[in-house]
């Protein structure tokens, strides 16, 4: 990076770290989509001049709440809920709500603003957006998880609609969820209108919303393996986390002829040397999706090693699925995963390789798929799912399957059109950033000062 170029990212990050105090997580994500952005605008004035990325890290708005509610034993309950909508322009706010104790201001944030570049990649109309509370929906019964989620929706419906902002699912918040969620607004709205996603077939949901991000990050390999004549038959995975991204990333890399060594949760990962079958699998969708498990005891069952409080990354492998959460490869954990052979890492989480840690892998020259692009396949059917909403209708499962292959495969062309360096590596990340980066400035600039 020249140096007036470097200038001129030092200011701006400068400046959102100080509109921003201590949003560590938010401050990585702007950083890592300026640091290539830069670059790509230095000749293009307009973009500075008109303070493009100056405004795409300043959210439009943030919405932020109390949510009480009563649990199974009468005690009353106090939960945050956030709502951050980070730009509609090229259509209306989207994206997913995380019900996680974690979950915090800078959290939402950089998920937001991820979003919005996610959301253009995948050619559809939808802007960013991103919420959730701190709720923890573990250890909660049905009926309790019920109740926070009308609580929840009683104040979130003020700021959502078809045409407005749509939510839909994220880390702790899956099919149970939205069902309640989706109830509410309907009862609150007296209307029946797409303003959730990810809602269940009977009531206006799609085929493969559930599968859709799972397969879309294995696609994305597969895209990139193809590239390099390559294929995934005959691959050593390691995956983590064991829910909705995991399970079906797992599924379609059982289905392309992988093998897939690893799954974890929070707790711990499990160690399964011949491969994950095609009944474990099963198995661990209904431990987490239906009894509310925990991985240690699919570790049990099947007699296999329970690795307690670690992380998957020292297992040899061939590719990397990183499907849990933000930051769970380090600069160490990235450089175990070079070490021990891996070729290649999609990212299935938001965000789950640090700065230092997509740094080992670009340096090491593996292809590396930043979560923007390969996780892509959610929102993308999501954005289906508000068509189909839209015209009443519900389309067939060989056609969203097609449609999600589709533009997983042209998301990918996209990173190519601007991510190939020099010496011929192919920089997925700032393909993807540029990519997602162009339309959305470029509406931007259309509005005028807006
Ligand atoms: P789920 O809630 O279904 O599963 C999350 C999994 O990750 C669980 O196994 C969970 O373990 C584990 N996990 C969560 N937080 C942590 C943590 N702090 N440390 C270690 N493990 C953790 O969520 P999803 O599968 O939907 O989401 C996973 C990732 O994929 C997230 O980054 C999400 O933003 C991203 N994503 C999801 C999309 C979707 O359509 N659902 C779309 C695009 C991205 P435990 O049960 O112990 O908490
Ligand atoms: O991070 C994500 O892309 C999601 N959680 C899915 C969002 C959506 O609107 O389907």
């Amino acid at each position: 990076m020249d140096s007036s170029v470097a200038g001129k990212l030092e200011v701006f990050m400068k400046k959102i770290k100080r509109n921003s105090l201590g949003q560590t997580e938010f401050h990585n994500a702007v950083q890592e989509v300026a640091e290539q952005i830069f670059p790509y605008i230095e000749d293009k004035p307009i973009y500075h001049k008109m303070r493009i990325m100056e405004r795409l890290a300043e959210p439009d708005r943030v919405f932020m709440f109390r949510v009480c509610w009563e649990d199974d034993q009468g005690n009353i309950r106090v939960n945050r809920g956030y709502r951050v909508q980070n730009s509609n322009a090229i259509g209306p706010y989207k994206g997913g709500m995380r019900f996680h104790p974690s979950v915090n201001l800078s959290i939402l944030k950089f998920l937001a603003f991820e979003q919005t570049f996610k959301n253009s990649l995948t050619g559809l109309p939808m802007g960013g957006a991103k919420g959730g509370s701190d709720f923890d929906p573990k250890g909660k019964s049905d009926r309790e998880v019920m109740r926070f989620c009308q609580a929840f929706m009683s104040e979130l419906f003020n700021y959502i609609g078809p045409n407005l902002d749509i939510p839909a699912g994220d880390i702790g918040v899956g099919a149970r969820e939205i069902g309640y969620l989706f109830g509410q607004y309907k009862r609150l709205k007296r209307e029946f209108t797409g303003a959730l996603t990810g809602k269940a077939l009977q009531y206006g949901g799609s085929h493969i919303r559930v599968e859709a991000t799972g397969y879309g990050t294995v696609y994305f390999m597969e895209d990139m393996l193809k590239e390099k004549k390559d294929s995934l038959e005959g691959k050593t995975c390691v995956i983590s986390g064991s829910g909705n991204v995991s399970q079906y990333a797992c599924e379609k890399a059982l289905q392309l002829g992988a093998k897939v060594v690893t799954t974890s949760d929070s707790a711990g990962f499990v160690h399964i040397p011949n491969g994950i079958s095609r009944d474990e699998l099963a198995y661990i969708k209904e431990l987490k999706n239906v009894r509310r498990g925990r991985i240690a005891e699919f570790a049990k069952e099947f007699g296999y090693q329970f690795h307690k409080n670690k992380k998957p990354w020292g297992i040899p492998c061939d590719l990397a699925f990183p499907c849990a959460t933000q930051n769970e490869i380090s600069k160490k954990d990235a450089e175990m995963l070079v070490k021990y052979g891996c070729i290649g890492v999609s990212e299935g989480a938001n965000m789950p390789a640090t700065l230092e840690g997509v740094q080992v892998f670009q340096d090491a020259k593996i292809m590396f798929a930043p979560s923007k692009a390969a996780n892509a396949g959610g929102v993308a059917v999501s954005g289906l799912e508000m068509s189909q909403n839209a015209a009443r209708l519900t389309w067939k499962e060989e056609v969203l399957q097609k449609n999600l292959r589709t533009i997983m495969s042209d998301i990918h062309g996209k990173c190519m059109e601007y991510g190939v360096e020099s010496n011929n590596y192919i920089n997925y990340l700032k393909g993807a950033n540029i990519g997602g980066f162009k339309k959305v400035a470029d509406a931007m600039l259309a509005y005028g000062v807006v």
